[in-house]
């Protein structure tokens, strides 16, 4: 899957045509009066949020773009063609800023929202605008207004409402695969994920939620170990985090300080990261023996630090039903409400590749 979440283009307006000079010139009429048509319109940058564009992949090749510019005015008072606008389609949750300073620009969530990035130059004014009482024949026009010029960065972070986060095998994508649609690549190896998937999951008639499953993160990500941190802007916009942590291999120690470097990792991400409610998935408990108490010690460890938690299998449906119903019952809690992310889900995106 061709997936691109950051890219700087240039973008430009059209210039405006110039306004023209011209007279009438008609049989019998010896010294007509002046008739220069004005310049058209530049045309328009707009920004269009299309909910059948998936990533910032289309801008990979292109980074140039200029919309057209108006034609220049003619004789007998004709107007130039306003150039043509140029629309770029950009996927929902696209950041703009200026690349050069910075500066915010535009967030772009809604489909079908347009965002007008730059206004096309204004076509000159023909001769005729000029005749004045004491020069009946002008013969200046205006040149047209050039379009205007700016380098931005396109920046998309995804719209979920819950974000899996955990160490690479974790179960993430097995989970996001269980609840919703989603066919993301799952393998019993670390980075299976490379990129982001997405996946509804539909609680009950009129509501349903978005799940961002992201690439495994490791002790060192934010110092660039395994994929970095550089996927984490898209569970930023999230409600809740879903914290994956593998229960079938490592003693209960072993697992809550799997927890705590992967918690210090979300924090040197960001606080706001950190700060975010977070639910604790205690993953793959189908293959703890019976009676095994694991999981009570490492849920009493967490309960003592206020974490919630519940006891899941992401690949035989245990402790899923439970999992809808603390969904349910957080649902204002975990802010599950505000934003309608669900447009910016494509249908089925499987993650594909070897
Ligand atoms: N027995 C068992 N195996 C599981 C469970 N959940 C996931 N697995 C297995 O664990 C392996 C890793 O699962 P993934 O879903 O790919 O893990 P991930 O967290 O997405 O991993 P990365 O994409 O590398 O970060 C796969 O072989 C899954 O079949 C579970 O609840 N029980
Ligand atoms: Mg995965």
């Amino acid at each position: 899957m061709d997936f691109l979440d950051e890219v700087v283009i240039t973008a430009r307006s059209g210039d405006g045509g110039a306004g023209c000079v011209s007279f009438r010139r008609e049989k019998y009429i010896p010294k007509g009066g002046p008739d220069g048509g004005d310049g058209g319109d530049g045309g328009c940058v707009i920004l269009l949020a299309d909910k059948t564009c998936h990533s910032l992949s289309d801008y990979r090749s292109r980074r140039s773009f200029k919309a057209g510019s108006g034609s220049p005015g003619g004789g007998n008072q004709c107007t130039g063609r306003s150039g043509d606008d140029l629309i770029l389609p950009v996927p929902l949750g696209t950041v703009v800023e200026n690349a050069e300073t910075g500066e915010f620009i535009a967030d772009l969530v809604q489909a079908g929202e347009r965002f007008m990035l730059l206004a096309g130059g204004q076509g000159g004014k023909g001769n005729r605008h000029f005749a004045t009482a004491t020069n009946r024949a002008p013969r200046m026009a205006q040149p047209g207004i050039p379009g205007d010029e700016l380098k931005i960065r396109l920046s998309l972070k995804l719209l979920a409402h819950i974000g899996l986060v955990g160490l690479p095998n974790a179960g993430k994508s097995t989970l996001l695969a269980s609840l919703t649609m989603a066919r993301p690549k799952i393998g019993n190896y670390p980075f299976t994920t490379l990129i982001p998937n997405l996946g509804v999951l539909d609680l009950d008639t009129d509501r349903s939620v978005v799940l961002a499953d992201v690439p495994g993160l490791i002790e060192g990500a934010s110092e660039g170990r395994g994929l970095g941190l550089r996927f984490l802007k898209h569970i930023e916009r999230t409600g809740v985090l879903f914290h994956l942590l593998d229960v079938s291999e490592a003693p209960a120690e072993g697992v809550l300080e799997d927890y705590r470097r992967i918690r210090n990792e979300l924090g040197a991400y960001s606080r706001a990261l950190a700060e975010k409610p977070q639910l604790v998935l205690l993953n793959k408990v189908d293959l703890l023996d019976p009676g095994e108490t694991k999981v009570a010690r490492i849920g009493q460890a967490l309960e003592k630090e206020g974490v919630q938690w519940i006891g899941l299998s992401a690949l035989k449906g245990e402790g899923v039903q439970e999992l809808k119903r603390l969904i349910l019952a957080n649902w204002d809690a975990w802010r599950l409400g505000g934003l309608d992310p669900r447009q910016g889900v494509p249908e089925i995106r499987p993650e594909v590749g070897g």
